[in-house]
């Protein structure tokens, strides 16, 4: 299966990571630095050490399934664990990727997305310590949505709404035969963010800051492809 072409630009962030934790614990005395392994199979997801210390964790993901994978650790939010902290997508079966985060104390969970879809499957992980945390500023954002593409249609932004300010993942899921994209345009017409062509059978993401409230529109910008039907609307309030 082929990567999104996001790949590169979530490969750089990652290298940048180890570098920015590095400079961070000279100074953050006394905080945690713990390293911890997970292990994802297509049915489990396996975290070696669920009570760690406030501070820096990495972790480690080692994908022993079928599938491509993605892990993401989310924080509490209204009481239900939907704020993302990180996540890594895109782990091949037989791969091991790296995943920092600089956690404050509190509950969270890491979720396991086997077929990268759905909620995961989930572990609660406590994290003691009065040290606040810190989300890894670059891939840190609201809430995801997932877009299917397909001939010609773009499915999953019909009642999607939302708040002025939101950084939104845009999530596109290529189910059709053919490559499609995202384009989103803000109230002005101009072009907010866009999830670049991904072809058929992959999935691409970009995170995009929905900054002013009105009507966005949206359309796979590929050849003739918006006026046979992939575009869209929704409002920011
Ligand atoms: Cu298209």
């Amino acid at each position: 299966m082929r990567t999104s072409r996001t790949l590169p630009a979530l490969g750089a962030a990652l290298l940048a990571l180890p570098l920015l934790a590095a400079c961070g614990s000279k100074d953050s005395t006394g905080s945690g630095s713990d390293k911890v392994a997970i292990t994802a199979t297509d049915t489990a997801c396996e975290v070696a050490k669920t009570e760690l210390k406030a501070g820096e964790t990495s972790f480690t993901i080692t994908n022993k399934g079928d599938r491509a994978t993605e892990v993401y650790v989310y924080g509490e939010h209204d009481g239900a664990y939907t704020r993302i902290v990180t996540e890594v997508e895109n782990i091949g079966p037989g791969t091991t990727r790296r995943m920092e985060a600089k956690l404050g104390g509190g509950t969270y969970e890491i979720a396991c997305k086997p077929g990268q879809a759905g909620d995961g499957i989930r572990q609660r992980i406590t994290v003691e310590g009065a040290e606040a945390g810190e989300d890894a500023a670059q891939e840190s954002y609201d809430r995801e949505v997932e877009v299917k593409a397909g001939e010609y249609a773009l499915e999953g932004l019909g009642d999607f709404t939302a708040k002025a300010g939101e950084k939104v993942e845009f999530k596109l899921e290529n189910g059709g035969t053919t490559e499609h994209e995202l384009e989103i345009f803000g109230p002005d017409g101009k072009e907010v963010g866009e999830v670049g062509p991904v072809e058929p059978g992959a999935t691409g993401e970009a995170v995009i800051t929905l900054a002013e409230p009105g009507t966005y529109t949206y359309e796979c910008g590929i050849g003739t492809h918006a006026d046979k039907g992939m575009k869209g609307s929704f409002t920011v309030g």
